[in-house]
């Protein structure tokens, strides 16, 4: 079983309010529906979620009911974001079926508290793909929570006993400075001890890439072979479930 995140700047445009990108989307939705192995697939929201959770500052605090409308229209943004991918990966052979975090999830302090990863697991022993993906989810403490989909990669992976996650970017992996900087080089393996300038990036409200790397840690603590690879060359991914190895980052656990 192989756990994949579908990164929300890789299948969006993350600069343009709810723009999808369909050809990104498609070409991967291909490589992964020609994968020798069941896959469940979690997706990030990209601009069918950031810009109005950052604009309104959904999750940033207790929730106020001044807020509920953009709740409810991230909620909405998400699902229609959902619902493109499902019928991708549909178009390309697979048998997705959506499993919405705010259905199957509460948070507590921002943090997942409870996830019926239930559903996920008979759906895929009956030969289905489940799809999940970064959510409003309700929060025991503050109301509202954000829940990214590395979040989720984790109970993905738990529940389905996962033995490969792979991040999918619209970057090659981690480098050791901000990839747009001359001489930046990519890493072929990342620990939390490994030095990393991330330099100054404007974050998501679920955090860029350095709060990302946390979730990342923890699988690879948990065991699991996790990895970034860079989605604008889907063949990585078949060569990564193949051969064990290709072009991106290996996340390996502390003292490893
Ligand atoms: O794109 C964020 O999930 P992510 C979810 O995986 C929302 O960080 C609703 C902004």
């Amino acid at each position: 079983m192989i756990v994949i995140k579908l990164g929300g700047s890789v299948i969006t445009d993350k600069d343009v309010e709810k723009t999808l990108l369909p050809d990104v989307l498609a070409g991967l939705a291909g490589s992964i529906a020609a994968l020798d192995e069941p896959v469940a697939i979690v997706h990030g929201a990209g601009s069918f979620g950031h810009k109005v959770a950052k604009a309104t500052g959904v999750g940033s605090g207790p929730h106020v009911p001044e807020r509920d409308a953009a709740v409810a229209r991230i909620s909405a943004d998400v699902r229609e974001l959902n619902l493109h991918v499902i019928n991708a990966l549909a178009d390309a052979g697979l048998k997705p079926v959506s499993i919405p975090p705010s259905s199957v999830c509460v948070a507590s302090d921002g943090g997942i508290k409870t996830f019926s990863g239930e559903a996920a697991e008979r759906w895929s022993r009956q030969g289905m793909t489940p799809v999940t993906f970064g959510d409003v989810v309700a929060d025991e403490a503050m109301g509202v929570s954000i829940i990214s989909g590395d979040q989720l990669m984790m109970e993905f992976a738990r529940s389905l006993d996962a033995r490969l996650a792979v991040f999918v970017a619209d970057v090659d992996g981690v480098f050791d400075r901000p990839p747009a900087e001359e001489d930046a080089i990519l890493l072929t393996e990342v620990s939390p001890e490994t030095a990393v300038s991330f330099g100054e990036v404007e974050s998501d409200v679920t955090g860029a890439l350095r709060g990302k790397l946390e979730w990342m840690f923890r699988m690879a603590e948990a065991g699991i072979e996790t990895w970034i690879v860079n989605g604008h060359a889907p063949e990585r991914l078949a060569d990564l479930v193949a051969d064990g190895s290709t072009v991106g980052t290996r996340i390996v656990s502390g003292g490893q």
